[in-house]
């Protein structure tokens, strides 16, 4: 009798905007070249997501739950997972749950060991510590950017963590990271501690070698309060906007997505409202730029540039931000507005949904571990 197939799962965890993304894009070009079938799960609790069309236009095959995280849709994330890879299931899932989400480990993975069993192996359930808001929340800073009860689902992130990866440390020096090690540490004693740059690979080795480890992982199930854990999580203006742009001329498709960014950071301080992470992504005939900004501290950058000029784009707005969503909504069309107007271009919104997340109702808890 040939062995069962079975799908190695691995999660990647953390807050919004600590690059989740850009690991599991550097994760599946990793396993593709090992020769391995990969599929890539996105998760939002919206439709039109940035990151479903970034990873699609690197050439993954990437399905999306769209419309609520994970554990309150875990039917769907299986049928989601059951329907990538056409004809060859895929070896290898890796699966981006929603960055204001937790208790991944009793909604998501536990349901995965104990329903479908046969099916997967899980991988280690590594969580990416993002420094800016991660430094200020484990330091217990009374300005960290968001309130206790967002801070608290951060926090609930790691303790869930098989292993914990302090990432852009490409930006970071020697002491920096020394003092985000030590407090990881002091916060998760005895959990292993990576050190990565999602950006430029480094530290990147460590990561893989950890995710091919065996053994019984996504054991720690939270001790958590859900009334909290929600009204964290509402207290985020989230928007997911879709917008068609057109001009006479062509202009730079890049310039475009930078300036909707820095606009809107501008925007916001003056509102003093903190971003967990702004995102936009142009989509034309093959050609995609990114720009992000994932908090008031750091610098809009553009994450992955298009070099290329448009008269027609495709623009699709994420924003997460910790502000009313009508508030959110009004400033980001009329910033949308701006951007196209400086370069002689004029948008279209075709749709945008904004509204703060729902309590989580999760679809399994399982809080013993067998
Ligand atoms: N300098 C630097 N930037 C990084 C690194 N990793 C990610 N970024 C940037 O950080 C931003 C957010 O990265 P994402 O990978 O989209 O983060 P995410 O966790 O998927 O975000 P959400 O899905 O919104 O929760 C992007 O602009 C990335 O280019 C890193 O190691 N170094
Ligand atoms: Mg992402």
């Amino acid at each position: 009798m040939q062995p069962r197939h079975t799908i190695r799962y691995v999660m990647v965890g953390g807050f919004l905007g600590a690059g989740k993304t850009t690991t599991l894009g550097r994760l599946a070009s990793h396993y593709i070249e090992q020769g391995l079938n990969v599929g890539i799960v996105t998760n939002d609790q919206a439709t039109d997501l940035v990151d479903t069309n970034t990873l699609r236009m690197q050439g993954f095959d990437v399905g999306e739950v769209a419309g609520a995280c994970f554990c309150c849709n875990f039917d769907e994330l299986m049928s989601t997972i059951e329907d990538l890879g056409n004809e060859q299931k895929p070896d290898v899932i890796l699966a981006e749950p929603v960055g204001s989400c937790t208790d991944l480990v009793a909604t998501v993975i536990q349901p995965i060991k104990r329903l479908f069993e046969a099916e997967f192996q899980i991988a280690p359930y590594v969580v990416i510590l993002k420094p800016s808001h991660g430094r200020k929340i484990l330091a217990n800073e009374q300005r960290a950017g968001f309130s206790p009860k967002a801070a608290y689902i951060l926090k609930k992130q790691l303790e869930e963590a098989d292993a914990i990866l302090i990432n852009r440390i490409d930006e970071l020096n020697e002491e920096q990271i020394e003092e985000l090690t030590s407090l990881v540490q002091q916060y998760q004693p005895g959990v292993p501690i990576l050190r990565l740059s999602a950006k430029t690979g480094d530290g990147f080795d460590a990561l893989t070698e950890l995710l091919a480890q065996n053994g019984d992982f996504g054991r720690r199930v939270l001790d958590i309060d859900y009334d909290t854990y929600a009204e964290g999580e509402a207290e985020l203006g989230w928007l997911n906007s879709s917008v068609r742009v057109s001009a006479e001329k062509s202009f730079p498709l890049d310039q475009l997505l930078l300036s909707i960014v820095e606009l809107l950071r501008d925007e916001l301080q003056t509102i003093e409202a903190e971003t967990a992470h702004l995102k936009t992504i142009g989509l034309w005939e093959g050609f995609f730029g990114v720009a992000n900004l994932i908090s008031s501290e750091n610098e809009p950058e553009l994450s992955l540039p298009s070099n290329c000029d448009v008269r027609n784009v495709d623009v699709i707005v994420n924003a997460r931000v910790a502000c009313d969503p009508a508030l959110l909504e009004e400033r980001v069309k009329s910033v949308v507005t701006r951007a196209c107007e400086a370069q002689d271009a004029t948008p279209e919104f075709r749709q945008t949904q904004s509204f703060r997340p729902g309590r989580p109702v999760p679809t399994h808890r399982y809080d013993d571990v067998e």
